[in-house]
């Protein structure tokens, strides 16, 4: 059954320099996480989980490679009304311009949402890693009469400063906002929260920029065009006007902004308990079904490793990493900390012979690598080493970028035999 009150809306990105050289050729939502899936996967399986399967995924870059995943993965009933359309900024005879935020972005795309039956938009964000069921928060807005619903988190105060912060009465009516405070104005921010939070010190409500809006207030707002984004005008001028409501959720739900974050969750899923659980069949995640071959290991040392399909192993230890798929790893080779996203073909003996290629897609022999983010079809020769960590200064150079101690290796890069970072 499909839900048909529910229209979806996912902010793909902007321009992604936070990601960046992730985002160098692809926009934000067509990012690889956790070995196979890619960063709209998350959303997009969140809704169909929640049986809401018509999803439109806004982005500031029309990549190919965005609409091939989409294209290859989402393939509803002919009979279905279910569909996820990607709709890029485009240039229209009213429209000249990029989306210029959040706000701008569903504004220029109204027209498109309008084409649909619906009671509900359902704003989501295209950069975090949450499993949610949307039907409680839907139940929640209908429930108390909201104009407006924000799904809320506890969150520290170091992580505050990062976010729509909140203050709410008694029956979850949000009082007042401000975007991202100053942390001097912390102190007057902070709400009751359960004793287990409060335990960890997370007593400030923020906004997960997941948002629920009825659609004639949706069509309303978006009617003035000086409103650019969500969190700086949308939301803090809808307070006390119409009737907006906190959603609070306490499961697990990270923001995968930055190349930091994004490094962090998906190292995080090599975890003996993972907070992002890819194994509960009930909040499954969805992705392109490749049909490739089982990963082949040879005197390897894994130890909490996470090792995605048609992979070829000879490496002799991998620890706390995870390894994408396709990924050719040489022998005597060392893995620390580290996501390989892997390649998006193999190379045949033949074309290896043929255009005298000498180093391979992969990682060669000897090599140690620790604390990096290794792009898709990377060559890296044999004695190449990676170490990664806060000794290192940020820097970039035609390979690789370092951003906090991590080392990127930018997507299809050759690394030369012997090279040292
Ligand atoms: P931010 O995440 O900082 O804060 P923003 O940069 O506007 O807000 O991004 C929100 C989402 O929209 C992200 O997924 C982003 O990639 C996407 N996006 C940004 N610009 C876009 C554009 N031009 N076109 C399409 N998509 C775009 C917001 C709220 C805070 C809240 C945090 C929670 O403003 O109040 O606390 O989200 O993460
Ligand atoms: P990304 O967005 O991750 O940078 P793309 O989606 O543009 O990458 O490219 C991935 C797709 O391109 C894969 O689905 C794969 O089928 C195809 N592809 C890329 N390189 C090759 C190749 N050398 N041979 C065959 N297919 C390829």
């Amino acid at each position: 059954m499909i839900n048909d009150k529910v229209l979806s809306i996912i902010l793909g990105g902007g321009q992604g320099t936070r990601l960046y050289p992730l985002t160098a050729s692809r926009s934000k939502p067509a990012v690889p996480i956790a070995g196979k899936y890619r960063l709209v996967d998350i959303p997009i399986s969140n809704c169909i989980n929640s049986n809401i399967k018509r999803m439109f995924v806004l982005t500031q870059f029309n990549s190919a490679s965005l609409n091939r995943h989409i294209k290859n993965t989402y393939h509803f009933s002919f009979f279905s009304s279910a569909f996820v359309d990607v709709l890029a900024a485009e240039q229209t005879p009213g429209n000249k311009t990029w989306f210029q935020g959040t706000a701008d972005a569903v504004r220029q795309s109204m027209h498109h949402f309008l084409e649909h039956d619906f009671e509900y938009a359902l704003i989501l964000s295209g950069d975090q890693l949450y499993q949610m069921d949307f039907n409680k928060m839907i139940d929640a807005h209908i429930n108390t009469g909201a104009d407006i619903s924000i799904a809320t988190i506890p969150v520290n105060a170091k992580d505050a400063t990062s976010f729509g912060i909140l203050k709410t009465n008694e029956d979850n009516l949000i009082t007042s906002f401000i975007e991202k405070p100053n942390s001097d104005l912390l102190p007057e921010w902070t709400s009751p929260v359960s004793p287990d939070m409060e335990k960890q010190g997370k007593n400030h409500l923020a906004s997960m920029g997941i948002y629920i809006f009825n659609r004639d207030l949706l069509v309303d707002l978006m009617n003035d065009p000086k409103t650019i984004d969500f969190g700086k005008e949308i939301i803090p001028q809808s307070i006390n006007k119409h009737k907006t409501i906190s959603f609070q959720y306490e499961g697990y739900w990270t923001d995968i902004g930055n190349i930091d974050s994004f490094f962090e969750a998906n190292i995080g899923i090599t975890d003996d308990i993972p907070k992002f659980n890819l194994y509960d069949i009930d909040q499954r995640v969805y992705t392109r079904a490749r049909i490739l071959p089982t990963s082949k290991i040879s005197g390897t040392n894994l130890d909490k490793t996470v090792i995605a399909e048609g992979c070829i192993v000879h490496a002799s230890k991998i620890e706390k990493s995870v390894i994408g798929i396709r990924s050719r790893i040489g022998k005597e080779t060392t893995i620390i900390n580290t996501y390989m996203m892997g390649c998006d073909a193999y190379e045949s003996l033949e074309e290896i012979e043929e255009n005298n290629i000498k180093i391979l897609l992969g990682i060669g022999e000897r090599c140690f690598i620790k604390n990096a983010i290794l792009d898709k079809n990377i060559r890296i020769g044999d004695d190449v080493r990676i170490n990664g960590g806060s000794h290192l200064e940020d820097k970039e150079t035609d390979t690789y970028v370092i951003k906090e101690g991590i080392v990127v290796i930018k997507k299809g890069a050759i690394i030369p035999n012997g090279f040292v970072i």
